[in-house]
Formats: structure tokens, C-alpha cells, sequence
């Protein structure tokens, strides 16, 4: 049976996923993580990352997800259940907007690896720049301004490459480290994304960026998937020539390198381009067509939808590995929020779900839920709002942030979302809590659903590698076709709609939105 491997490489850990596939048959047949504080000590990361000398600045060395890559092959090849000679295709998604620096040794030591040694090892001196800023690298806010300024200001920006210049995307990493060691970067060769990176040590040679990943760098037009001559103009000289080609999504991009081939007895498997983690998750998801909106609740709270229009609402717009667009909308104030007020008023869990069902709707009190700054809307002045109580009122705060949080979500994934919302798929750490989905179904006024499987992310690159595979042996199958199997929500995990409450939180939502209106900041931030 052909297998088809998925690998997310997040930004605390590597996670692979085979999926077997043949005609209705399908199943997981491999699902392991590894964790890079626990299993790479070596690299002192907290969460995966290390903080620079000033902390706004956030790296991660990229031996490090080397190694882990290697770690990774290395248990797939000893898992004695699979039949690896069936492994058709790999594809892979890593966390977004992160840059990995390579100098002109790089592609050479690829090919000339020695297949008894480990890889990282191998890998010294093939990089201009040790470490990588990752995401959550806040460094670069002179740089977003000089990106907008020269191409015309924020919403310039966004309507070219779909997003504002914004501190964690690479363009403006590319630019700080232009700008700051000119010396390392005219020895840097090629600049990757984390994504493109990893699959490029697979292939053992420059992958291609893929639309997806691509459209979280402030450098692609978005429109036409094509590297944008201004936005590299604005954000460093020569840089063309450092990025490798936008290729489609779907296309293969290489064969499994002869380094791994030998190392792990594998067979010359096809390399499908790797994308970020959130375009991941939306085919991991099963989200292939609009009407789904996913809500991604984590330390941020994320929605997105797929789309053939971009919105102009959305806090972003990426590309998915379908082709169509991904509109994406963020919220700073998540699962932090949600811990912080708990441990405020010295909460578990159980009492906030009782808290939550004893009043829907919090008698008609609203709080603005902005512990932090927020994306959106974008609010700079952190401090929650709170109307009609203050903060003595434990049930109420409790009450206050989750239905706030959810009002605020429902109205702006819908002012994002063209189709209607038919059904909402929730994932991360939260939607395990059931009392919270509760609360999403009523406000929405759709069913929600959780997804089975954890890592929607590498689920979705093994089905990307599928769908590739397919495409490229001349059997395509539809995308319907290729997350079908997998994707479908499972019915005991739904969670319907009160009508009666759908109704309350109508009339809440409406009076949320004329609060929100009277605190936005005049000021958007990223
Ligand atoms: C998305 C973003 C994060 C990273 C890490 O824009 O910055 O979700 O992809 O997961």
C-alpha cells in the first residue's frame, strides 16, 4: 500500500504523520513527535526558541531542526510496522516567516554527505548567519516602517503581498540583517524559509518556495504568485537572485536525496515543495472549500477560511496549497488571556465551565477581552473593558473574557468570511475544553467540531504529498477526494447551538460591535 509521509516542523517540536492510502482504505499508520527542549538539550532553547541579547529578538538555530529531521527519518525507518519501500512522497510545513541564511558551501555539502554520519553535524559552515529569527522575533518594527513607507504605506503593502509589513514576517528579517551585517549577508548565497529549508536537506538541493509560505514574507505578489520587484526593492539589494523560484503547491520538486536513501534504506521518494503551518492545517482540516471557518485556539486565537476571494477584512491573506486563498484573522488575546483571568480569580477549569453555563450572555455585561495589546481589532493600550461590572465580580470576569472573546471572533471571522459560516472546525489546546466550544456554537449560531487528530498540520502535508504523487503519476485526484478519510469531523465530538442563546448573543454581538467601534485605536499594528 503507498504510504505518504507529512512532517511540521512547529515551533516547539517535529511531528511526523504516514498516512497508507489505496482507493477507500486509509489510515494513520504513524504518528510521533519530538520536542526540542526536551529532546535537543544541547541547543538551550525554552519553547523551542532562545532570546537574543535584546529580547525582542527570537532565534532558533536551524542545525537544530537538522538534527531533529534526522532523529525524526531515523525513527520512521526503525518503526518495524511500515513497509518503507511504499513510501511514495514527503511533503512538510514548518512555522512561518522564520529565515534560515546559507552561504556558498551549502549546496555543494548537500550532494557530498556522508550517509554513516548524522546530518547536522555535516552542516557547519554551510550557513551566513548561525542563527535563525523565527516568528516571534518583534525586532524589526523600523524595518516594517521603511517596507510600508516605500511601497506606499500599510494597506499598499497588504494589497500587494497581502498583509502589512509586520515584525515577524521575513522580508523585514531579511532587511534588519541587510542592514545591520552587510558583510554576512553579501557571503549569504541563498535565504530560506524555514519550509523550503528543511525540504531542500530532503531533496539535497535549493527547493522551491511554495505560494502558501511564500505570501508570510512581505515579498510576494499575492495576486500573481511571482516574487513582487518592488517589495524586494524595498526590503534588499540583490535579493532576487537569493530566493530560490515560486513554484505551484503541488508540484514535485525533487527525490529523496542519496544521503537518506543509504542512511535509512528509503527509496527515492518524491519531494513535494513544504509550506507553512497554517496552510498546512487548513488541508489537514479538511478545509478545502469556503462556508468551513477553522478557529485555531491557542496561545493566540486564529481563524481562517478557504476562499477564492481575498478579503479585505482579514488581518492576513496567504495563498493555500489549493490554490485558492486563505484569509486569516488573529487574535493576540488567547489562551493567555484565558489562563490569566483564571489564574486571577484562582479558577480550574471545572469552575469556569460552571461559571460559563450558570448565565449566558453574563446578564448583559461585556468586557472588551484586551489583557494585551490587541491585533484585532488593533488596540494598543492594553487593559480589559469592562461594562456594566468591575473586576470583583469573579463569575462575571470569567463570563466577561470568554463570551467577549468569542463576540469578537464571531464578528469579525464573519465580516471576513464571504460565504456564510455553515460549521466551524475548532483545534488547539482550548478546544478540548467543552464549555468554551459551548459558548463559540451559541455565539456563532453554528455547530462546532473538534478534530480527532492533534496535528492537523502534518496530517495535512502527508495528504499534500498524496494529492502531489497522484498528480504527478497522471491519476490526479480532486481535493475532496484527498483529504476524504481523514478530515471528517467526528459527530461525538460536535457541540450544537442553543437557539435560545443564539439569540441573546445576537443582540450582545451587535452591542460588542458599537463598543468595540467607540475603543478602537486610530493606529493599526501588526
Ligand atoms: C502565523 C504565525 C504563526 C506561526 C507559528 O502568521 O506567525 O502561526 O506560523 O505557528
Amino acid at each position: 500500500m503507498p504510504l505518504y509521509l507529512g512532517l511540521d516542523c512547529s515551533t516547539q517540536g517535529l511531528t511526523a504523520i504516514i498516512i497508507e492510502v489505496e482507493g477507500d482504505i486509509r489510515r494513520v499508520v504513524f504518528n510521533s513527535s519530538l520536542n526540542f527542549d526536551r529532546d535537543f538539550p544541547e541547543y538551550g532553547t525554552t519553547g523551542g526558541v532562545i532570546h537574543g541579547a535584546d529580547p525582542s529578538e527570537v532565534f532558533a538555530s536551524p542545525l537544530m531542526w537538522a538534527d531533529a529531521l534526522d532523529r525524526m527519518m531515523s525513527k520512521i525507518a526503525q518503526a518495524a510496522e511500515l513497509d518503507l519501500d511504499s513510501l511514495r512522497a514527503i511533503a512538510g510545513s514548518a512555522q512561518q516567516h522564520g529565515s534560515v541564511y546559507l552561504n556558498h558551501e551549502a549546496a555543494r555539502r548537500w550532494q557530498t554527505l556522508d550517509a554513516s554520519a548524522p546530518l547536522a553535524a555535516q552542516l557547519g559552515q554551510t550557513h551566513s548567519r548561525a542563527q535563525s529569527p523565527v516568528w516571534m522575533d518583534a525586532s524589526t518594527g523600523d524595518e516594517c516602517r521603511a517596507i510600508d513607507d516605500l511601497l506606499g504605506g500599510p494597506a499598499a503593502t497588504a494589497a500587494l503581498t497581502g498583509s502589512p509589513a509586520c515584525e515577524r514576517f521575513t522580508g523585514p528579517q531579511i532587511r534588519r540583517f541587510a542592514r545591520r551585517e552587510p558583510t554576512a549577508y553579501a557571503a549569504t548565497v541563498r535565504v530560506h524559509l524555514i519550509s523550503s529549508y528543511l525540504a531542500s536537506l530532503l531533496a539535497g538541493r535549493d527547493m522551491p518556495i511554495e505560494p502558501g509560505d511564500g505570501s508570510g514574507m512581505n515579498l510576494m505578489d499575492l495576486q500573481h504568485n511571482r516574487w513582487s520587484r518592488e517589495a524586494l526593492a524595498a526590503t534588499a539589494e540583490g535579493l532576487e537572485q537569493r530566493l530560490s523560484p515560486i513554484r505551484p503547491s503541488w508540484e514535485v520538486g525533487g527525490t529523496l536525496s542519496a544521503y537518506w536513501q543509504r542512511r535509512y534504506s528509503l527509496p527515492a521518494a518524491a519531494i513535494v515543495p513544504w509550506t507553512g503551518d497554517n496552510p498546512s492545517s487548513l488541508v489537514g482540516t479538511g478545509i478545502i472549500r469556503g462556508g468551513v471557518l477553522a478557529m485555531s485556539l491557542g496561545t493566540s486565537d486564529t481563524a481562517f477560511n478557504c476562499s477564492d476571494n481575498r478579503s479585505s477584512s482579514a488581518s492576513h491573506v496567504f495563498r493555500s496549497p489549493t490554490g485558492d486563498f486563505m484569509n486569516l484573522v488573529c487574535f493576540r488575546n488567547g489562551s493567555l488571556a484565558r489562563e490569566a483571568v483564571r489564574a486571577d480569580y484562582q479558577c480550574e477549569w471545572d469552575d469556569v465551565a460552571r461559571m460559563l453555563e450558570e448565565q449566558p450572555g453574563n446578564g448583559g455585561r461585556i468586557m472588551l477581552p484586551w489583557l494585551e495589546t490587541e491585533i484585532t481589532p488593533p488596540i494598543a493600550h492594553s487593559g480589559p473593558r469592562r461594562f456594566r461590572f468591575d473586576r470583583h465580580d469573579a463569575a462575571a470576569n470569567v463570563r466577561g473574557l470568554i463570551e467577549g472573546q468569542m463576540m469578537s471572533l464571531a464578528n469579525h471571522a464573519t465580516s471576513m468570511s464571504p460565504a456564510p459560516i455553515e460549521r466551524i472546525i475548532a483545534t488547539g489546546g482550548a478546544a478540548v475544553n467543552r464549555s468554551i466550544l459551548q459558548v463559540m456554537a451559541n455565539v456563532f449560531g453554528v455547530e462546532v467540531y473538534r478534530l480527532d487528530v492533534q496535528n492537523s498540520a502534518a496530517l495535512g502535508a502527508a495528504l499534500r504529498a498524496y494529492h502531489a504523487d497522484r498528480l504527478a503519476a497522471g491519476e490526479p485526484v480532486s481535493w475532496k477526494t484527498a483529504v476524504s478519510g481523514f478530515t471528517e469531523p467526528n459527530s461525538d465530538h460536535r457541540v450544537s447551538p442553543n437557539p435560545k442563546l443564539v439569540a441573546t448573543y445576537a443582540r450582545l454581538r451587535r452591542d460588542y460591535a458599537v463598543l468595540e467601534q467607540l475603543h478602537r485605536a486610530q493606529q493599526p499594528i501588526c
